[in-house]
């Protein structure tokens, strides 16, 4: 089976405003399945990566390839589909756990939600709601705890199938079990399929295929876990002590 979740970044520059340039040239290739860890401090323009892949902002400068198709050429509701997204603070809204769930893919069975919340992990915190997966959730799944919100927004990726996934990982109040059920979950996910991970964890970034460095808007070191290290520079310095 061909995998699919090419992804190249070429010579793209970005700015939220005129004259502060927020991504400044950034080319790189991810090969279908591989996973990449883009790490670095605060404001560095981690967020406005993924944010540009996706499609949410438009790319003026440069271009982004999936499949090496240009994203600007994929039709919305196409490109869409491409992506699944595990944000720190994920979107639930108001309705049933049913209906978040599904939300992943319209046509789900009843049979095919209870599944993707096996895979991932929350089909057991969910039948022990008095109302299961009739449960409400109010104002963004609130009466939820923050771990809980996560392992639905993961069945919900389940269902999808995307290619891509993008994960912000936690840095969070979750519980350790809660927090060894999400990774679980991720890993499962991650299997196969390319994933872009703003990642905060040296365990996660240890792993990942590709690591890049940002600062100021720039890919400063590239490459995995053990090429970094033997460069012995900023990715090393952070990461050694
Ligand atoms: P984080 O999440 O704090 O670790 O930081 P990053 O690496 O995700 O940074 P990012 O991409 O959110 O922000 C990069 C720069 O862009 C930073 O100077 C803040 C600025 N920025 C981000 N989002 C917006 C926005 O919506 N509007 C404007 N004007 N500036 C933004
Ligand atoms: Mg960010």
């Amino acid at each position: 089976k061909d995998i699919k979740g090419e992804v190249e970044f070429k010579n793209v520059s970005f700015q939220y405003e005129e004259g502060k340039p927020v991504l400044k040239n950034i080319s790189f290739k991810v090969k279908p399945g591989d996973t990449v860890a883009l790490v670095g401090p605060t404001g560095a323009g981690k967020t406005t990566i993924v944010n540009l892949l996706t499609g949410f902002y438009e790319v003026e400068k440069g271009e982004i390839l999936i499949d090496g198709i240009n994203i600007k050429k994929y039709k919305k509701d196409s490109l869409r589909e491409i992506f699944g997204i595990v944000l720190q603070d994920t979107y639930l809204f108001s309705g049933t756990i049913k209906e978040n769930i599904k939300y992943g893919r319209l046509d789900a069975t009843d049979d095919e939600i209870k599944r993707a919340a096996k895979i991932a992990g929350a089909d057991d915190f969910i039948n022990r709601l008095s109302h299961g997966y009739n449960t409400m959730l109010y104002e963004g799944g609130m009466n939820l705890s923050e771990g809980q919100r996560q392992l639905i927004a993961i069945a919900r990726v389940v269902l999808a199938e995307p290619s891509i996934l993008i994960l912000d990982e936690a840095t969070s109040n979750i519980d350790t079990r809660t927090e060894f059920k999400i990774q679980k979950a991720m890993e499962k996910l991650m299997e196969n399929r390319t994933t872009f991970m703003i990642a905060h964890r040296l365990s996660t970034i240890r792993d990942a295929d590709m690591i890049m460095v940002i600062d100021k808007g720039q890919i400063i070191e590239k490459g995995n876990h053990k090429e970094l290290l033997s460069q012995k520079g900023i990715y090393y310095n952070l990461y050694t002590s």
